[in-house]
C-alpha cells in the first residue's frame, strides 16, 4: 500500500490584543535599573554589588530586529515596582488563560480547515511552557471544544510546534487519528526576567494551531502537502528555564532569577546557525530538491541577524522579504511558534505546485522541520 499523502489543511492565529514598545520597554526597565542603583548605592560604592547600566531601544532593534511585542496581559510588565505581567488566578472552574489563548488559535484553524469538533480525533498543545502539569491544557480545549478522542500536552521549546505537527503527522500516516489539531499557545512573558538588561526584550505572546489531516478528507481552500518531517535534538545549556516543581524540595526560589530564562545568546546564535542550515539543506537533497527551488521560508523567528545569515548559507544570496518573511519586528521571539506566524501571514499567495519549508530552532537544542507543497 502506497503512503498515505497528508495535509495541513488550515491554521489559525491569535494575536493578544496589547502590544509593547522597545521604547515602552526600555523606559520601564531604566526606571527600574535608577531605583536599584539608588536603593543600593552604598554597595555599588563599596564594590560589593554591581550597578545596572541603562538599556536601550536602539540597541534591541539593532541586535535582534524587534520593535515591538504582543503581551497576553500589559499591566505590571512596565510598572517598575513589579516588573512581571498581572495575570489574576482562575478558579478551577474557569477555563484557564493558556486554553483561553489555544482555543481562540484553534477555532480559527477549524475555520480555515473547514472541520468541526467531530471530524477531528485528537488535541496536541505543544509550547514552551504550560501553566501547569495537569490536567493537561490539551484535554481542557478538547472538552471546550466538544472534541472526542484523545489529547496530550508536550514541551520542546523553540521546536514544540513543529514537533507536535510531527506527532500530527505521524498519527494521520499510522491511522490512529483521521485528524489531528495542534494548537501552540505561547505564554511567555511570566517566565521572562524584565529585570535582566541582555533578555527583557526578547520574547511575546501569541497562539497558532493548525489541523493536519489526509488529504483525501481534506476540503479547504487552502491546503500544503507535507512532504517530509525531520527533527534532530542536541543538548546544550546555553539556553535555559530552570523552573520546576522540585524548586521547592531544593530550598530555591521557584521565581528566583536562575530559574527564570537566561541564555549564551551569542553562542546559541554561532552554534545553531549552521546547525539550521545543514538541516535543512539534507532534508532538502533527500528528497531530490535543492534549496533555490524553495518558493518561500517560514522560518523561526528569534532574531532577524540569525534569519538572514541562515538564508545566505542556504541560497547563498540574501532573500527577500518575499521568500523568507520576517514577523519578529512586531511580535519579538514568541518560542515555538514564530514560523507559523510567518506560515500564517504568508501562505495564500503561493500557486500550486509551490515548495516552502517550515523550520524552527532553538533551546534543546532543536529543530524541527516540515516540507510543504502548495496544492
Ligand atoms: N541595551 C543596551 N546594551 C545591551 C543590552 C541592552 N538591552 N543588552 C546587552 N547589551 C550590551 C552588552 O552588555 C554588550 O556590551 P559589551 O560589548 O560592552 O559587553 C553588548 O551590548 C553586546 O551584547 P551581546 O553580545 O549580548 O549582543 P548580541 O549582538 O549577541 O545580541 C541577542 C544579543 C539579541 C540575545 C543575540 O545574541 C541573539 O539573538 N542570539 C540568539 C538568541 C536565540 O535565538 N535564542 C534562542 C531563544 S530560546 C527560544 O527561542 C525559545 C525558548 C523558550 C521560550 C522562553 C520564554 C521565556
Amino acid at each position: 500500500m502506497s503512503n498515505p499523502t497528508i495535509v495541513i489543511s488550515g491554521s489559525g492565529l491569535w494575536t493578544p490584543p496589547n502590544s509593547v514598545s522597545n521604547e515602552e520597554l526600555v523606559t520601564a526597565y531604566n526606571g527600574w535599573a535608577d531605583q536599584y542603583n539608588a536603593q543600593n548605592a552604598a554597595a555599588i560604592e563599596a564594590g560589593e554589588l554591581a550597578a545596572k547600566p541603562h538599556s536601550s531601544a536602539e540597541f534591541i532593534e539593532k541586535a535582534s530586529g524587534i520593535k515591538s511585542r504582543y503581551v497576553y496581559a500589559k499591566e505590571g510588565i512596565c510598572d517598575i515596582n513589579r516588573m512581571t505581567p498581572s495575570i489574576p488566578a482562575r478558579a478551577d472552574d474557569e477555563l484557564s488563560h493558556q486554553a483561553e489563548m489555544a482555543l481562540a488559535a484553534a477555532k480559527d484553524a477549524l475555520k480555515a480547515a473547514n472541520k468541526k469538533p467531530e471530524d477531528i480525533d485528537a488535541v496536541i498543545v505543544s509550547c514552551a511552557y504550560t501553566q501547569r502539569s495537569y490536567p493537561a491544557i490539551a484535554i481542557e480545549v478538547q472538552a471546550a471544544l466538544g472534541i472526542q478522542g484523545f489529547g496530550f500536552d508536550m514541551l520542546v521549546a523553540c521546536s514544540a510546534a513543529t514537533f507536535g505537527l510531527h506527532r500530527a503527522y505521524d498519527s494521520v500516516a499510522s491511522g490512529s487519528a483521521r485528524a489531528v489539531l495542534v494548537i501552540n499557545p505561547e505564554l511567555t512573558s511570566p517566565q521572562l526576567n524584565f529585570t535582566d538588561r541582555d533578555s527583557h526584550f526578547i520574547f511575546g505572546d501569541v497562539a497558532t494551531a493548525m489541523v493536519i489531516e489526509r488529504a483525501e478528507t481534506c476540503t479547504s481552500e487552502h491546503s500544503f502537502e507535507i512532504l517530509n518531517i525531520k527533527a534532530v535534538t542536541s543538548f546544550s545549556n546555553n539556553i535555559r528555564s530552570n523552573f520546576g516543581y522540585t524548586a521547592r524540595a531544593h530550598d530555591t526560589e521557584p521565581f528566583g532569577v536562575d530559574n527564570l530564562f537566561h541564555q549564551e545568546g551569542r553562542k546559541v546564535f554561532k552554534e545553531v546557525c549552521p546547525m539550521a542550515a545543514d538541516h535543512i539543506s539534507s532534508q532538502l537533497a533527500g528528497l531530490g530538491l535543492t534549496n533555490t527551488d524553495v518558493r518561500r521560508w517560514w522560518l523561526h523567528q528569534a532574531n532577524i541577524n540569525m534569519n538572514n545569515l541562515i538564508v545566505k548559507k542556504l541560497l547563498g544570496r540574501d532573500a527577500s522579504a518575499d521568500e523568507a518573511p520576517i514577523v519578529l519586528d512586531r511580535y519579538a521571539n514568541t518560542a515555538s511558534a514564530g514560523s507559523l506566524i510567518a506560515f500564517n501571514l504568508h501562505n495564500k499567495d503561493l500557486k500550486a505546485g509551490d515548495t516552502g519549508v517550515l523550520c524552527s530552532f532553538g533551546a534543546g537544542y532543536s529543530i524541527g522541520s516540515l516540507v510543504l507543497r502548495k496544492r
